[in-house]
């Protein structure tokens, strides 16, 4: 008895230890899912999605089960004949009408309340505008005035060149890294307000749980918040294809405390004043017209 129950502990005990945080991590298969972010909104997202995959792993559970436990004992060999007093059974309609309608509402109510708070971009703490070209972004601090571009960085770009001679593997971050990021503050609320030079585009970072066309023409709304304690580099990408340099264009966010990111802004601040001496960190004064299509196709020049 023990000799055929121990195989089978002992498979339990490595299923269980390899659920673990620690050992998904370790495999690679923590990354498939998505990640929980750092913002709150991301992470009432990711909720969400957990909460309509257990949802959806149950229904499978019951309707497979049924399904085979049906197949297997009330197969033809045996010499079952059909059950017809289940068509057209009204009170059976009634209660598999019901129950869906249940796992809806449970599964709505949630959904719309985050995308309400998703879609609440009043009383935002700082404004950035976000425009979108072929193949870079601006961003423009709107109260500060603070402006710059950020496009791919020189290592990506060199090593993405046709007969490089580079090995991307060789090149942190490759195709993830930008010249200039995104620097902003944690524990504040940022409106974004995205918009478009040229094609459509779409600034996505996922850790922030931001994803939001870059459209000609308008002007969309969104907002994240870092977790107060999550200050770090997140990265994201355009999402929309927008052309030969679609994948050539990242996105890199510096989230910083309030006193760093205050600094970086001063300076930034001082650097951009009109008649300051030129800095390496300052891409762009305010109201710079945008980079002509030479400065801008340079990072996807011939690959
Ligand atoms: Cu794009």
């Amino acid at each position: 008895m023990v000799q055929k129950i121990a195989p089978k502990l002992a498979a339990l005990t490595a299923l269980l230890v390899s659920l673990s945080p620690a050992a998904r991590a370790q495999s690679g298969w923590g990354e498939i899912n998505m990640p929980r972010g750092v913002t709150m909104i991301s992470q009432k997202i990711y909720d969400l999605h957990m909460l309509c995959f257990w949802v959806c792993v149950a229904i499978g559970i019951v309707v497979f089960g049924v399904m085979i436990y049906s197949m297997v004992v009330f197969r033809h060999s045996k010499g079952v004949v059909a059950d017809t007093t289940l068509v057209h059974n009204t009170r059976i309609e009634v209660i598999w009408t019901i129950i869906p309608v249940c796992i809806l509402i449970g599964v709505a109510v949630p959904a719309a309340r985050t995308l309400i708070q998703i879609s609440d971009t009043r009383n935002p703490e700082l404004t950035i505008k976000v425009i979108g070209y072929q193949w870079g972004w601006q961003y423009q601090y709107l109260e500060s005035g603070v402006s710059f571009f950020s496009k791919l960085d020189a290592r990506s770009n060199a090593a993405s060149q046709l007969d490089s001679g580079i090995d991307p593997n060789t090149v942190p971050n490759y195709l993830r890294d930008v010249d200039h990021p995104l620097v902003v503050p944690v524990g504040t609320k940022i409106l974004l307000l995205i918009t478009a030079d040229d094609v459509i585009h779409s600034w996505w970072v996922p850790d922030l749980g931001v994803k939001m066309d870059a459209i000609p023409g308008y002007i969309n709304e969104a907002w994240f918040a870092v977790d107060a304690d999550k200050a770090g580099v997140y990265r994201g990408q355009c999402t929309e294809l927008c052309g030969r340099g679609h994948a050539f264009m990242p996105i890199v966010v510096d989230a910083r405390s309030k006193a760093d990111f205050n600094a970086w802004l001063d300076s930034e601040e001082a650097a951009q004043k009109p008649g300051a001496p030129a800095q390496a960190t300052t891409a762009a004064p305010a109201g710079a017209a945008p980079p002509t299509p030479a400065q801008l196709a340079e990072a996807s020049a011939v690959r």
